[in-house]
């Protein structure tokens, strides 16, 4: 077999003597000799092939390590090889993708504009929800202290304590610094984002109070879901609450911070003694200056046909569990869910305030913006 100089080698090959050098220094491919005396390097023909390969490969952005095997491997094995990373690096970029889509849109504050950036290539297996928000004062009290927000992606709930005006501050502002993300989150990305947001609108509350003193004192529960795909971020504190239908079962999906419901779970107190408790209103952890920001958070599988309910304690206070289940799995739409279950807490009296948001998970068949809006 006649050996080629690295000159001729370099002709026939297309490549530089600079990059023959590197590959020669990264061991990617080496002459199959070297002159003692005058150190030329002569390469076998046959390695023609293997030096495409490694220009190519190289081209394709691989590593190194990857190159290196795939350029020695039998064909059939060096595809096998590249389709692998190949994929990896598809799959590492959707999911950078979707993190650039929602920082652009978080950060700019148009959710919306980025529609068009996350719907390409995307036409099904996704899932849609339509919801209907209603909230009231109730009978008995003077304002209204909860505040809601409910979007494509975010629905949220938030019942603000303090008196006077602080109560409902508290509650709308944390609702305000929930508001951005109701944009495209990426999955891996929902619990993160909610807790930051959270953890955000707690030190904004301890500023507001720092700030006027008429404020001191003031608090919020927060309940609230974010939506990426089927994916399903919950944040939770206080005792607002959140219902699952599913199958045609109701599942309270979270749990109050209450002393009641402390000494439900330690067996001393019964369910029937919970409404006539002396502390039945005593919340222990919620979103307040003095208090620790210490939220739960649970990510969800959501599914076609699921249907959530948001309320502010107004509406399990005043309605039955049954009557609410009924309504949950009877209502045509959530409009006429909302609706109904307001009807409920008013009969019950009305105590406190009532805020609903009910959500029907939908698969998405058409663009967002196609979506009926309640
Ligand atoms: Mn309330």
């Amino acid at each position: 077999m006649e050996l080629m100089s690295s000159g001729e080698f370099v002709r026939a090959s297309g490549l530089s003597r600079k990059a023959l050098r590197l590959y020669d220094e990264l061991d990617l491919l080496r002459p199959v000799a070297v002159d003692p005396a005058s150190q030329y390097r002569f390469y076998d023909p046959a390695q023609l092939e293997q030096a495409r390969l490694v220009a190519w490969l190289r081209r394709l952005g691989m590593p190194l390590p990857a190159i290196r095997e795939a350029s020695r491997a039998a064909p059939a094995m060096a595809a096998a090889l590249v389709t692998a990373y190949w994929d990896q690096v598809e799959a590492e970029t959707t999911t950078r993708r979707e993190l650039a889509t929602f920082l652009i849109g978080y950060l700019s504050g148009k959710g919306a504009a980025m529609d068009s950036m996350d719907n390409a290539g995307k036409t099904e297996g996704t899932l849609a929800i339509r919801y209907a928000v209603k909230t009231d004062v109730g009978l008995q009290r003077d304002a209204n202290e909860d505040s809601a927000y409910a979007g494509e992606r975010l629905l949220a709930v938030a019942d603000g304590m303090g008196g006077h005006a602080a109560g409902e501050v508290a509650s709308a502002a944390v609702i305000d610094a929930l508001k951005p993300l109701d944009t495209q989150v990426p999955a891996g990305e929902l619990l993160n984002a909610l807790d930051h947001a959270v953890r955000q609108a707690s030190r904004t509350l301890t500023e507001m109070a720092q700030a006027d003193p008429g404020l001191s004192g003031m608090g919020t529960t927060l309940t609230a879901l974010l939506w990426s795909g089927s994916q399903l971020g919950l944040v939770h504190i206080g005792d607002s609450r959140a219902y699952l239908v599913r199958d045609g079962k109701v599942f309270q999906i979270t749990h109050d911070h209450t002393m009641v419901q402390t000494l439900l779970d330690d067996g001393k107190i019964t369910a029937e003694e919970v409404a006539s408790h002396p502390q039945r209103n005593l919340i222990l952890r919620a979103l307040a200056t003095g208090l620790r920001c210490e939220p739960d958070l649970q990510l969800r599988e959501a599914r076609p046909g699921d249907r959530y309910l948001l309320c502010s304690d107004g509406l399990y206070d005043a309605a039955d569990a049954a009557s609410i289940a009924s309504v949950l799995c009877t209502a045509a739409d959530p409009d006429e869910a909302a609706t109904e279950l307001l009807r409920l807490a008013i009969e019950g009296g009305g105590p406190d305030n009532i805020t609903c948001i009910v959500a029907d998970v939908v698969p998405q068949l058409t663009p967002v913006s196609g979506l009926a809006r309640a």
